[in-house]
């Protein structure tokens, strides 16, 4: 936090006094924030509300990540990763296949993270099978499985209400979702980027009938592309609304467009000033959401160290394998050791704690949570 006239320079004084007294914040003032040509006016801001909220505290988790196909009915003009049924690059796992990379993944894994493309064929009953499996194998791990792209897709194919879908995946031993397949909820992004995709009320009505059973969810944004830093804040003042309602968002991922191997791979990557910006202006927009991570698969390990001072609270985790970032050109490694992230966020200054999915402490991790109902 700088002294008040800094703010002044940039015109963001009422938004630091906001800040200050944990006010909310306008959609207007977001812009203004993007705005603002001076990154560390933004960033310490920010910083004093992920301190207000996590002390010096930075998350981390051991997780495993397992994409059981790349194949998708879909095609997203930033994805490098789906392809169609027959492509020679195109995988499905089978069920064996997939408990095999979760066995050679030691004992102490307590996030499974389990997404795939929209499959034109695979039956529900497949991932209510192989759902029940994984709790077989691990059953004190916490699966965080489908997108809401994915519940939208598998209700469809089934021709059964997405609530049935999201009950039966709930019983098979769903704990959670991941936040991925959000984009930007701009319909005119949509319809240039993702036109067959679930439009963006429907995932957001995916993720309200979750919240409703007890299924808690993260959510994304995928940023640094065509989207406008208005479309940008509209996208979180659209999620703010829905936590208000439901309170089952656990975290928010900005992700890092990666353009390499898409028909968008002519454009220029994101920068690190923009990054960092992204991550603080979610931090001050999101005061209903307690965790902002830095996925550092998408912005780097070096940037997501730097992240955890500009409103970033989580590491992510070791995630172990990681197809749908480095498929489309990051750079990141493909995974990471406890004993890494611990001394990344020790080297930020920071103190390290093994979390769950929910974000409880290592010592403390429970089963699933309840969250309130709309
Ligand atoms: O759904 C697709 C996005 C998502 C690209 O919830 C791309 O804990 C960048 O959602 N460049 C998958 N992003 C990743 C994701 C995620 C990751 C880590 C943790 C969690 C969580 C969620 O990545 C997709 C899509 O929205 N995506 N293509 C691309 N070229
Ligand atoms: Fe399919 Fe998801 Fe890729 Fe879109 S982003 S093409 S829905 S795998």
């Amino acid at each position: 936090m700088f002294e008040p006239r800094y703010y002044k320079n940039f015109g963001l004084e009422e938004i630091a006094r906001k800040v200050a007294d944990g006010q909310r914040l306008t959609v207007a003032e977001g812009e203004k924030l993007f705005a603002c040509p001076d990154l560390n006016a933004v960033g310490s801001l920010a910083h004093q509300a992920r301190t207000r909220l996590h002390g010096n505290e930075a998350y981390y988790v051991v997780n495993r990540h397992i994409n059981y196909s790349n194949i998708c009915v879909n095609g997203c003009r930033f994805c490098a990763f789906s392809r169609k049924k027959g492509d020679p690059l195109s995988f499905e796992l089978s069920e064996e296949e997939i408990l095999d990379k979760i066995r050679t993944n030691g004992n102490d894994l307590t996030e499974i993270h389990v997404v795939g493309g929209c499959h034109p064929e695979k039956p529900l009953s497949f991932f209510e099978h192989l759902i029940g499996k994984i709790r077989e194998l691990k059953p004190h791990a916490f699966i965080k499985a489908f997108t809401a792209v994915e519940i939208a897709h598998f209700a469809k194919n089934e021709g059964i209400p997405v609530g049935d879908v999201l009950a039966r995946l709930k019983a098979a031993g769903v704990m959670m979702m991941p936040g991925g397949g959000a984009e930007v909820f701009s319909d005119r992004v949509r319809k240039l980027l993702c036109p067959e995709k679930l439009e963006a009320a429907g995932w957001l009505d995916v993720m309200r009938q979750a919240h409703a059973i007890g299924i808690r969810s993260n959510a994304t944004m995928l940023y640094g592309h065509i989207e406008t830093p208005r479309e940008r804040v509209e996208h979180m003042a659209a999620l703010r609304e829905l936590q208000d309602r439901t309170g089952g968002f656990v975290c928010f991922i900005p992700l890092t467009f990666q353009p390499s191997n898409t028909p968008m791979g002519k454009m220029e990557p994101t920068t690190g000033v923009d990054d960092l910006k992204t991550i603080a202006v979610s931090r001050l927009m999101l005061d209903n959401i307690a965790h902002i991570k830095a996925y550092w698969v998408m912005m780097s390990v070096k940037l997501a160290q730097a992240a955890l001072y500009y409103g970033a609270d989580d590491f992510d985790g070791t995630v172990v394998e990681e197809k749908i970032g480095h498929m489309a050109g990051a750079e990141s490694q493909q995974g990471m050791t406890r004993r890494e992230i611990e001394a990344i966020i020790r080297e930020a200054g920071f103190q390290p704690v093994e979390r769950d999915s929910l974000f409880r402490k290592a010592g403390h991790f429970p089963s699933n949570g309840d969250c309130k109902v709309d």
